[in-house]
């Protein structure tokens, strides 16, 4: 059985370093140098530079699906004692970045998850579980193999391409 669930990311940057998109060489140090915030190792830092993150997600799911069609709690009693009524999951991310080189960037993530659900019995009690607690702690090392500014020339981006 599936759920339906609604995502939501909220995001928090710091920097010890900006730049703002004026000149027409493009680095990755731009603001558009970045991807979207969900996507991990997705840029290095230049020697010496330092950054801090904070993640917030949040879902919440509700329904239940079986083989692509909802199902209400009676279908689910045929089976099972209990019924799942609605889910949250939360999450919270902190994470840091720092160049001790040109070439090599290191990162490390740590995560703090809860989640809740409410059930409804066969014999119509309602009742909530929960859970949370510390998720494992991530260590990565990006190793810049190739960087080199792109010269987007006098014209917009946009324009060139359309
Ligand atoms: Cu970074």
């Amino acid at each position: 059985m599936n759920k339906l669930f609604f995502p939501f990311l909220g995001t928090l940057l710091l920097c010890t370093t900006s730049s703002i998109a004026q000149d027409s060489l493009w680095t990755s140090s731009r603001p558009d140098g970045h991807a979207p915030m969900s996507v991990m190792g997705d840029h290095t830092h230049n020697k010496g530079e330092l950054m801090f993150s904070y993640r917030s997600m949040l879902m919440s799911m509700k329904g239940t699906i079986s083989n692509s069609s909802r199902v209400n709690n009676e279908t689910i009693y045929e089976t099972y004692m209990v019924s799942p009524q609605d889910m949250q999951m939360q999450m919270h991310m902190i994470g840091a970045m720092f160049a001790p080189s040109e070439k090599l960037t290191l990162a490390v993530m740590a995560n703090y998850r809860l989640n809740t659900m409410d059930l409804k019995t066969k014999m119509g009690v309602d009742f909530t579980t929960e859970s949370g607690g510390f998720g494992d702690v991530l260590l990565t090392g990006l190793f810049q193999v190739f960087n080199r500014p792109i010269d987007l020339g006098s014209e917009p981006i946009l324009k060139t391409i359309l």
